[in-house]
């Protein structure tokens, strides 16, 4: 088989199995945010895209800002020598009282999201390094209320998401707290010697999700790497109590699949790992560098430009998937002005092509295929198809379609573009454009 078998859900998680909700395929775009204390020091080397690598290499040169806390222990690391000279070798959590967030303004960090398109939204609430953004039970004064910003920025974020009329989900690490457990730092697989996995981490940890669904009502809940074992069986602080309390309080909400084998409504890839193999409901997430947390080493080299954001974006819708793109805000609360112009071009181009993204599904391989060289790909909505076509301006692209499957004599191509029938095929034109990204083509399904 080409897939990997699914596996089957121990028998207490089973009852939350449904459907996934039509919101959740039909938004194609969600905003991650990761934001911490590791936006203070904001380095990490911008080595390249997760899935590329060795994990020996990966882990003592982790591309991820986010990592930072377990990249400076790794011993000879290139960030354990930054630290030293650059922080003085200084504690981790200095960083969270260094953190100040005084430019953050959570409306109009909403607004930028809103303009890219996007129908959902995902703060991190709590990373590997433990620290939370909302005054969580059991961790006294290691969170940003009562230290750095003094502010609940899970409340904050929450609040604007919804006055903007955007969807709002929870990121929580229930797999990794490099605080709560005196683990070694990871510098190959994350097997279960180097994760906490006992009773008091899993109550922990319950405690804090079960006050996020409870406070925040979140849509959406986003776990990542594993969830702690000892909270697996079902009872009290179990992971099924969550998600019953999770779905008693949002029917129509979705989780992911990273609480270990449980429950899940949909599969997660990451940069290229796991790409291209996904299956079922699934989500993609990235960065638009190679970092989720802001990276001060990233630049246009390392980063997707508002195009090459569009492709990817496409590339996912049109494979049946969403996408999850993350920004990660300065230690201030400012949107860098890399990350910016690549949402602003992404928003640009789904306010003239969002009619053909949103609320799309896969266009069936029976009727036309997408290319790599040249670039296309393929949506539907309703009784229409949708080509996107990108090549250089004065291109001609034969688009690889049926006859019997598409009324190809009515193909029309929008914004920049122009089609004509050659020899029964379609060929497209690519013209100037106004706005950066793929041009379009629409062709009325036949029958
Ligand atoms: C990964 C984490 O280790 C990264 O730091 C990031 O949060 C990503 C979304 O998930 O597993």
């Amino acid at each position: 088989a080409m897939f990997k078998e699914e596996p089957v859900r121990p028998e207490a998680y089973r009852a939350f199995e449904h459907d996934t909700p039509e919101w959740y395929r039909d938004a194609k775009l969600g905003i991650f945010v990761h934001w911490g204390a590791y936006a203070v020091p904001a380095w990490a080397e911008p080595i390249g895209p997760l899935g590329t690598f060795e994990r020996e290499y990966w882990f003592a040169h982790n591309p991820y800002a986010e990592w930072y806390y377990n990249t400076i222990r790794i011993d000879g690391s290139p960030a354990q020598q930054h630290q030293q000279e650059a922080h003085g070798g200084a504690p981790y959590d200095d960083f969270l009282d260094q953190w100040r967030a005084e430019e953050f303004d959570a409306d109009a960090f909403m607004a930028v999201v809103k303009a890219t398109g996007a129908r959902y939204v995902i703060p991190t609430t709590k990373h590997h390094d433990g620290i939370t953004l909302w005054d969580a039970p059991g961790t006294g004064d290691r969170n940003t209320v009562a230290r750095g910003p003094r502010r609940d920025l899970v409340g904050e974020f929450r609040a604007a998401a919804e006055r903007a009329g955007i969807r709002f989900g929870v990121y929580y690490s229930g797999g990794l707290d490099w605080n709560f457990s005196g683990h070694p730092p990871i510098d190959r697989d994350i097997d279960d010697s180097l994760r906490p996995v006992d009773k008091a981490f899993a109550d922990y940890a319950f405690d804090h999700v079960a006050d996020l669904i409870e406070r925040y009502r979140p849509e959406i809940l986003w776990g990542d790497i594993e969830w702690p074992d000892a909270g697996k069986p079902d009872g009290d602080k179990s992971m099924a109590e969550l998600f019953r309390r999770f779905y008693a309080s949002r029917p129509e909400g979705v989780a992911n699949d990273r609480w270990g084998e449980t429950h899940w409504d949909f599969r997660t890839s990451e940069y290229e790992q796991g790409r291209g193999q996904e299956h079922g409901m699934w989500e993609n997430c990235r960065g638009i560098g190679f970092s989720f947390g802001h990276n001060q080493l990233e630049d246009e080299r390392n980063s997707l430009d508002a195009e090459g954001a569009v492709r990817h974006f496409v590339d996912v819708v049109s494979r049946g998937g969403n996408l999850l793109l993350n920004i990660g805000p300065t230690a201030a609360g400012r949107i860098t002005p890399l990350q910016l112009r690549t949402l602003e071009g992404l928003g640009a181009w789904n306010g003239r092509n969002g009619d053909a993204i949103f609320g799309s599904r896969p266009l069936d391989a029976s009727a036309a295929r997408p290319s790599d060289e040249p670039w296309v790909r393929w949506t539907r909505t309703g009784a229409t198809a949708h080509a996107f076509v990108d090549a250089p301006e004065g291109a001609d692209v034969r688009l690889d379609a049926d006859a019997s499957a598409l009324r190809l004599d009515e193909a029309r191509a929008a914004d920049g573009a122009s089609v004509s029938v050659v020899d029964g095929a379609v060929v497209v034109r690519v013209g100037a454009r106004e706005v950066p990204g793929p041009v379009r083509v629409d062709v009325p399904l036949a029958g």
